[in-house]
């Protein structure tokens, strides 16, 4: 396809990498996607995801008009509606009875409005974000030892360590841009990797050192370090002028027992050499580390090593937070969660909130802090909150106890949900739906994990008749009656409001202060380079606390005495520990990825990793399905029997919803059980039940068009030339060939085979020749060549098809690997063997996988240990 005009210089919408893209409009309206080479986060590269971005911006699934009650309605009605709804709810009820959810997804002009709208004009802090469920923890840690939260190195530092030590990351999977990078500098520096997770994951593939703690054992072990610090005198004597707390903090480290984390002596002592040899280490957190009901304390738990030792705010060294979403840090900068207040002010403090009072001019401040997500979400349980707003994020899926979640939000009285998808489990909800503009429509800036301020650009039109998030907020804002407050024409004004209002926090001794943008121009804003913050008159971008001030009143930092917390016991009842994650390819709820066919190729169905042990004891057969069940909800997941778990702990990805898998909802699985600190929910530590799920028959299916599944359980992912579907049932259906027929939408005759002695049918749906649909139903759970199945799909095929692997001639190419070159493992393996590939390396130059992105080269390092074994 022919590039319509130049390349656009924009920002990925996925992970807190936050990679600079290249986004060319084609003449069919699609775009061609490349790494931007000037982008100071990624350097031109990109991972799978990003690279598939040009995939997911068609207009399939797209939300294209307001609708009012399921019905389509006008842009006016849709709104005149929302601004009646909230307007009249807070007149009768006051200002707590409504609310927002918002999310780490929105641009930060997005964020600002929906803040100023709700912090200051309808004066409730009845706005959360999603974010909740990722950087809380991290929040509240960094607020505790630094007096505000600020991350204060950068990712050079990865590249200058000697020492990185990633904690409950899985960087290799979730910041692939920024694995590469450390994996890059590690061959040529050779600096140490050491993982801690109790999984071995994908970024295992290049430590040095895997520590398979026990689950929540954090604390525990960066308490042994402390003390170890202590022991070994590295206390920095100069540095530690600057900190409080520091006796308090080792006087509690003392007491953790040595052999509190599970850990083999060895490892243990291999570690805390590794750590206090380097002088430059940094220690890389996530959600290992924030999503636990001691995340708080693990966080700080980990900046106590830090602050003691002074590693912290110098090049190759410092804790460093990892964010998750594409604007998780920009959130936090406008004030998202509901104990903040906009540029890293303070709700609670007096002068902060007058400050914003009276830049904003504003009616009525809330003067105290918002509930957070999941009171939030008990508040509308209640009936307390009477109306909401979700946007830009899906918690009927993504919030613990999602099918409570769910039913909160259905019996709200009135719902808006804006989304840029029309079907996800929280659009379902909604009384209002209003259509948002997507990644590619959208004008404004997101901040990275480095503090690193990009812009993200309009490269395309909107879709239908969608809006910016900014503009819808400020629309209402306006009809609610505070028209001068919310009348900007475009995000450029309000990214000059927002960054006027950081120069006043910056005044007032706040970290966040981009006030040289005050009066940014809107042709500045269209020319804008990506930068670190701060960006003022006293201090430019670079890295914080090096010089030990730091932002709390005494300007001492605070090390905090933690007593490690063990996470949710176990019971006879319920003896397993679900610990729950993300893939390589998918993003969330998949609302988009789900739509790019390549990204369903690496894994396109929901499981559950479980140690040989349990599945053994359970009567698990591999690819059987578990029934895996707690008093909260129930999901039934594809079994995979891996020792990269441990007995006791599975796992499941998170990204499966009513959509895709409804029975694959992890989420209605995860108790909402918070950190007392930051209110965020221990998403990696749900207890349960399993058993093997009662399936009488297993199917696979593929068909050009959307399938209508309706069996016990069933998953659907995309095809390049259609769909797929996992299929499965406890009673067979009476007649497979209405059932087929029902599946596949169609009254046409299949061919058909069945084989009534082994219980087999097998049916394929020809038209002139050409693969429409096939349904492949076994007792057991379906072995057959799916990759086959699905390259067949729409092409010329004859009654062969119903073999369910490649006639001669045509290889199969097993599970997809390399998603950028379409290259499957038997054929990695293959050529492995034929041509006697030693490295990945040699894999790249022979096929061409894992020579583009790279997300792939810690599965083909696996591929190559197997063949050689
Ligand atoms: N491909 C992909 N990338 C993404 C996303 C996505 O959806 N898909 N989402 C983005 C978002 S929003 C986020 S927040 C990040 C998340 O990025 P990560 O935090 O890296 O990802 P997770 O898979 O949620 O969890 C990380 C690891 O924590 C481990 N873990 C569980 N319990 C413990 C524990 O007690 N201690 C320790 N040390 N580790 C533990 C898990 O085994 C898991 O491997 O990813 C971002 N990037
Ligand atoms: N069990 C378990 N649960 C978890 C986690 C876990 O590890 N385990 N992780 C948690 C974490 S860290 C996170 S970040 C959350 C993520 O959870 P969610 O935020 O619920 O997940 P997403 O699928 O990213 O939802 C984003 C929604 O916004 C829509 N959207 C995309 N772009 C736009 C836009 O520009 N405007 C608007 N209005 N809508 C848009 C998408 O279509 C999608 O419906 O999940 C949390 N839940
Ligand atoms: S690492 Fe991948 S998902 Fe993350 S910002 Fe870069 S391209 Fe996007
Ligand atoms: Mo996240």
């Amino acid at each position: 396809m022919q590039p319509a005009t130049k390349p656009i210089r924009t920002t990925c919408p996925y992970c807190g990498v936050g990679c600079g893209v290249l986004a060319t409009p084609l003449a069919d309206g699609g775009l061609a996607i490349e790494g931007d080479p000037d982008h100071p986060a990624n350097k031109g590269r990109l991972c799978v995801k990003g690279a598939a971005l040009g995939e997911t911006v068609g207009l399939r699934g797209r939300l294209l008009d307001p609708h009012i009650h399921g019905r389509k309605a006008g842009w006016d009605k849709a709104l005149d509606l929302v601004a009646k709804r909230f307007g009249q709810t807070i007149a009768k009820h006051g200002p707590d009875s409504v609310a927002f959810y918002v999310s780490g997804q929105l641009l930060t002009e997005d964020y600002y409005v929906a803040n100023k709208l709700m912090k200051g004009f309808i004066g409730s802090a009845n706005i959360d974000t999603n974010s909740r469920l990722c950087m809380a923890s991290s929040v509240a840690g960094h607020k505790r030892a630094f007096g505000s939260d600020t991350v204060p190195g950068l990712y050079d530092d990865f590249e200058k360590a000697d020492t990185v030590v990633l904690v409950g990351s899985n960087l290799a999977w979730c910041h692939p841009v920024l694995y590469q990078r450390l994996a890059a500098a590690r061959q040529a520096r050779g600096i140490k990797v050491i993982v801690v997770d109790p999984r071995r994951t994908a970024t295992c593939d290049i430590a040095d050192l895997h520590l398979a703690l026990d689950p929540g054992a954090d604390a525990a072990l960066f308490n042994l370090l402390l003390a170890e610090i202590d022991q070994r005198g590295l206390i920095d004597a100069n540095f530690i002028r600057n900190v409080d707390g520091l006796p308090q903090a080792l006087s509690a480290a003392r007491e953790t027992p040595p052999f509190s984390t599970g850990l083999t002596h060895a490892d243990l002592i291999r570690f805390l050499d590794l750590w206090t040899r380097s002088e430059k280490v940094v220690t890389v957190y996530s959600q290992g580390i924030n999503q636990s009901d001691s995340g708080t304390d693990k966080v700080n738990a980990i900046l106590n090593c830090h602050l003691a030792t002074g590693r912290i705010g110098r090049p190759g060294m410092g804790p460093f937070s990892v964010t998750g979403q594409p604007n998780a840090m920009g959130g936090r900068e406008v004030g998202g969660l509901a104990n903040m207040l906009a540029c890293h002010l303070d709700i609670e403090n007096v002068d902060h909130r007058n400050a914003v009072q009276t830049f904003w001019n504003a009616p009525r401040m809330a003067d105290k802090p918002g509930p957070k997500a999941v009171d939030m979400f008990r508040a509308v349980e209640t009936g307390q909150i009477k109306a909401l707003w979700i946007i830009c994020t899906n918690p009927a899926a993504s919030m613990p106890e999602a099918d409570r979640v769910d039913r909160a939000i259905k019996g709200c009285d009135f719902v808006v949900v804006s989304d840029m998808i029309a079907d996800t489990d929280t659009t379902r909800l909604a009384h209002v739906l209003l259509p948002a503009t997507g990644w590619a429509e959208k004008d404004g800036t997101v901040t990275n994990s480095e503090r690193r301020i990009s812009r993200q650009r309009r490269t395309l039109p909107p879709a239908g008749q969608a809006r910016d998030d900014w503009r819808i907020l400020a629309q209402v804002g306006q009809r609610m009656g505070w028209r001068d407050a919310f009348s900007w024409n475009d995000p450029a004004q309000i990214f000059a409001e927002h960054a006027a209002l950081s120069g006043i926090a910056g005044r007032l001794g706040r970290d966040f202060d981009i006030s040289d943008h005050a009066e940014i121009t809107q042709g500045q804003y269209a020319a804008m380079q990506p930068f670190l913050w701060p960006q003022s008159a006293s201090r430019r971008g670079g890295r914080f606390f090096g010089d030990g001030a730091f932002h709390t009143p005494s300007g001492k930092a605070r090390m905090l005495p933690i007593t490690p917390r063990r996470p949710a016991t176990l019971s006879p009842e319920f003896p397993f520990r679900l610990n729950t994650g993300r893939v390589r390819d998918h993003w969330h709820t998949m609302t988009r990825t789900g739509l790019a066919p390549r990204l369903s190729r690496h894994i396109a169905e929901p499981f559950l990793e479980i140690h040989p042990r349990d599945a053994e004891k359970l009567g698990l057969a591999p690819a059987a399905l578990a029934e895996v069940t707690n008093p909260h909800g129930r999901a039934i997941l594809r079994v995979l029997i891996t020792d990269r778990v441990a007995p006791g702990q599975p796992f499941a990805p998170i990204h499966w919803t009513g959509e895709t898998a409804p029975t694959g909802r992890v989420g209605a699985l995860v108790p909402a059980s918070v950190d007392p600190l930051s209110g965020q929910p221990a998403s990696k530590s749900a207890t349960v039940a399993i058993r093997p799920f009662a399936a009488s028959w297993y199917g696979f299916a593929v068909s050009a068009k959307p399938l209508n599944p309706r069996s016990d359980y069933w998953a659907c992912a995309t095809l390049p030339a259609g769909y797929q579907a996992e299929l499965a049932g406890i009673k067979a259906p009476d007649e497979w060939l209405a059932e087929a027929a029902d599946l596949f939408g169609t009254d046409a005759d299949p061919l058909v085979v069945r084989d009534n002695r082994r219980g087999i049918i097998r049916m394929a749906f020809l038209e002139d020749a050409r693969l429409m649909a096939a349904l492949f139903v076994s007792p057991d759970p379906v072995a057959l060549s799916r990759s086959h199945l699905a390259t067949a799909l729409g092409g010329d095929c004859g009654g062969e098809i119903l073999a369910g692997r490649p006639g001669e001639g045509r290889a199969d190419e097993g599970a997809l690997i390399c998603a950028c070159f379409g290259i499957g493992a038997k054929t990695i393996l293959h050529s492995i063997a034929t041509q006697k590939l030693v490295s990945v390396e040699d894999i790249g130059k022979a096929l061409g996988a894992g020579s583009n992105c790279g997300s792939c080269r810690p599965e083909l390092k696996t591929l190559l240990a197997s063949a050689m074994s």
